[in-house]
Formats: structure tokens, sequence, C-alpha cells
């Protein structure tokens, strides 16, 4: 019959950024795609003119689908199928509000997140991107000697995980085949069964933790409950031979005072692949790193081909669940912020 022959109007996907070419092939085939091939990011008022017309947007960490945004929302819009995990970009409790499901990409990013974190871990005692610039700046390298370049050991250190959930715990299980003893925090307690797993012990204070550790790992995701968690205060309290590592979001730490510790010596050095401003990064920061004393990356921590991919996958399959009236596998509820 005519309803069951006439092919469904395909839903317009409005995607904010560029996406690995055979996501958008496979997008194209799917949606009516509006694609964005020059990947320049969209102002707010094309995102408003954008969510008038589209029935599903994609957007990534680098829109703000804000209040401003959503209000323009025509009624068609039903979802924003967020291409990254973190939605601290959506306002996703004003998006429930008007009806709006919205989904992310939880899952693919966890081990090459985990391992950009190890990177980072190893990297700042272990002062990698110093030594690696000596050969190729100033050609200033004079031969091996006793006691140049020295950098600190991480086998047997504390390490501290704020925030134990799929990339917390991936960086656990690296750490410990690195000799790190393993200490975390988190909203609740892991099962004793992973605890045990991961021969990990649950700090319920924060504070405490933060006072006993070697090198602090920030895996938690940004919502209102752990913006500035690591705030000026709880920062003073890290052992001053202490290093701190970020691949969740720049906003969880106060930035302006991690950058006063570490001038001053009381935190040892820092490993940041987010920031509090993104694309800004703090100047002093900059200065920082030309002394050494942190190791900066831009926002790197599932940039590879096969997580970008996958993410791209999770995006199609939230949307086709979606649009053939199921509930999409990665629906993000504000309960769960
Ligand atoms: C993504 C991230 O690349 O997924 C996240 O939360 O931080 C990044 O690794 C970005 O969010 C894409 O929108």
């Amino acid at each position: 019959m005519r309803g069951s022959m006439a092919k469904a109007k395909k839903p317009l996907v409005i995607v904010t950024r560029k996406l690995p070419d055979q996501v958008e092939l496979r997008m194209r085939e799917l949606f009516d795609a509006r694609l964005n091939p020059d990947d320049k990011p969209m102002t707010q008022a094309q995102l408003a003119e954008a969510v008038k017309v589209a029935d599903v947007l994609v957007p990534t960490v680098t829109d703000r689908i804000d209040t401003g945004v959503l209000s323009k929302a025509g009624d068609q819009l039903k979802l924003i199928a967020n291409f990254g995990n973190g939605v601290d970009n959506i306002d996703v409790a004003s998006a429930n509000q008007r009806g709006i499901t919205v989904t992310n990409t939880p899952g693919v990013l966890t081990e090459d997140t985990a391992d950009m974190t190890m990177a980072l871990i190893l990297a700042v005692p272990r002062r990698l991107a110093e030594g690696s610039t000596v050969l190729t700046t100033d050609s200033d390298w004079h031969g091996w000697t006793p006691t140049w370049m020295l950098g600190h050991r991480i086998w047997g250190k504390r390490l501290g995980i704020i925030g134990m959930g799929r990339i917390g715990q991936a960086v656990a299980r690296r750490a410990r085949a690195f000799g790190l003893q393993i200490h975390y925090h988190n909203r609740r307690k892991l099962s004793s069964k992973i605890e045990q797993e991961l021969d990990a012990t649950y700090w319920e204070s924060l504070d405490q933790m933060l006072a006993r550790m070697d090198i602090i790992s920030v895996n938690c995701p940004h919502t209102p409950g752990t913006y500035h968690l690591l705030s000026a205060r709880r920062l003073k309290l890290m052992r001053p031979e202490a290093y701190i590592v970020n691949t969740a979001r720049g906003e969880v730490i106060d930035e302006n005072a991690l950058t006063r510790l570490i001038d001053g010596g009381d935190i040892a050095g820092a490993g940041l692949d987010v920031f509090e401003h993104e694309p800004a990064v703090n100047p002093k920061l900059l200065k920082l790193a030309k002394a050494g004393k942190v190791v900066l990356l831009p926002h790197m921590g599932s940039a590879t081909v096969e997580g970008r991919v996958d993410m791209g996958e999770k995006v199609i399959i939230n949307i086709r669940t979606f649009m053939d009236g199921h509930r999409p596998p990665d629906r993000v509820l504000p309960s769960m912020l």
C-alpha cells in the first residue's frame, strides 16, 4: 500500500563540523545531511539558524548549544546527537524541557583518552617534551652526562584518579602496569570486585587524597558540580613534588590558581590536554611550558582516526534508532550529569 511503499522523507541532519569522510559518506546515504566541508566553526547566530530547520543537530565540543540557541529551535528539532562524549557544551536540561532528546558517544574514546592520559603521566616527570626539543632546536646537546635532564621515577608512586568511570578505570589498568599505586576519588565507591581487579584504594575525601598523591589525574566530566573542583584551596593541598594531568575538561581546574602554584614551586608540574577557555591558552601556561614545567597538548585525547570513525558511527546509530521510534542507546539525561 501507499504508506509502506512510499519512501519516508529523510531527516534533515545538520552537522556543525567536518567529520571523517567515511562518516560523512554514510550520513549522506542515510539522511538529508547538511555538512560543513570547510570546517569553519559556526557562530551562535548560525547555530540558531540551524536549529530553526534541522530535524537533528550534530554538534561538537566547539559548539555552545545554550538556551539562546535552543530558544530558536523549531518544533521539528527532536534530537541533538552530540559528536563527543562530554555534553557540557549543551544545556541538556533546557533541551529536554523543550522535548529535545540529547545523545553522546561514550565508550568508543575510552582507550584512546586513557592512552593520552598515560602519555602525559609519563611525559611530565620524565621531561619528554623538553628532551625532544633539545636536538631539534638549538643543537644544544654535548653528549650524555650523569646529571643532565634528570626527571623523576614514576614506578612505585601514588596515582590519584579523580573520576573513576570508564576512562578513569582504563587509566588505572595502564598505570598499574607502570608500577603506580592506584588511588581514586569518585562520587560512588566502585564495587569491591573492580577495586580488587584494579588494586584501587577509595578516598571519600578528595582533600585527603590530594594531600597524599604524587600524581593526580583528572578524569571526571565537567558538570556544574565539578566546575573548579580543583579550586585554589584544594590545589594548595597537593605536595610540592606532585604533578597533575588533565585530559577531561579545563573547567574542572582553576587554571589561574594552578598556573600560580606551579610558577611558585608549590606544585611540580602539569600535563594538560584541555584548557579552561579553549581554544585560548593562558599565556602564563605557555611560559611554563617553555620552562619545561608543563606539557601542553591541543585537546588531542580522542584524536585517532579509529576513534573519530567510531564516534561518527555512534552518532549515526543514535539518529537511526531515534528516527525508527526507539530510545537511542546513548541518551543523556540531566540526572546523569
Ligand atoms: C571530543 C572530548 O573530541 O568526547 C569528548 O568529550 O572531549 C573530545 O575528545 C570532542 O568532545 C568532540 O566533540
